[in-house]
């Protein structure tokens, strides 16, 4: 009786720890084919649906219409960007020829080819196509890069920046 009891629980205990370990070995595979799925996704959505940057053509350039290098100005004052052979559009769809401005503050002279341009306190995006703004800034020499990028903020690089350093009075 005893030993009939014992060998019941030995069996229980050896079914379950059996149990347990093909669980933990199914679990396993399953995140194995979560994770290569999910990488095999990654990598179809860039082959298939983010497409190249577009070059920049030749000849294009992005300039400040308003403010020379070395001006010395007040605060808030207006911003004019313009571009040359390129149209300025809202963010959206990767289209050559086309993109829309950034200004950066005290940042980057520009920031490299295909580089997404980045959202914080120093980088401005102007997504909706807009060619002026108003800036506000502190007293002193400040540093302003017009950047131009792509439909989904990737820079067109060198070539489509400028910088000019302004001297702010008040
Ligand atoms: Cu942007």
């Amino acid at each position: 009786m005893i030993n009939k009891l014992f060998f019941t629980v030995v069996s229980l205990f050896i079914l379950s720890a059996c149990n347990n370990s093909g669980k933990g070995s199914n679990n396993g595979k399953d995140t194995m084919n979560k994770m290569m799925s999910d990488t095999s996704h990654t990598m179809s959505m860039n082959n298939t649906t983010v497409p190249d940057e577009p070059a920049v053509p030749e000849g294009a350039k992005v300039f400040f219409k308003n403010l020379k290098n070395g001006a010395s100005i007040n605060s808030p004052f207006k911003v004019e960007m313009g571009v040359d052979k390129m149209k300025v559009e809202a963010i959206g769809p990767v289209v050559a020829g086309s993109g829309h401005f950034h200004i950066f503050i005290d940042a980057e002279d520009s920031l490299a080819w295909g580089t997404v341009v980045p959202t914080d306190s120093l980088h401005h995006h102007y997504g909706k196509g807009q060619t002026e703004t108003e800036l506000t800034l502190s007293p002193g020499k400040h540093k302003l890069t017009l950047q131009f990028a792509d439909g989904i903020h990737r820079s067109y690089g060198s070539k489509l920046a400028t910088t000019v350093t302004v001297n702010v009075k008040k």
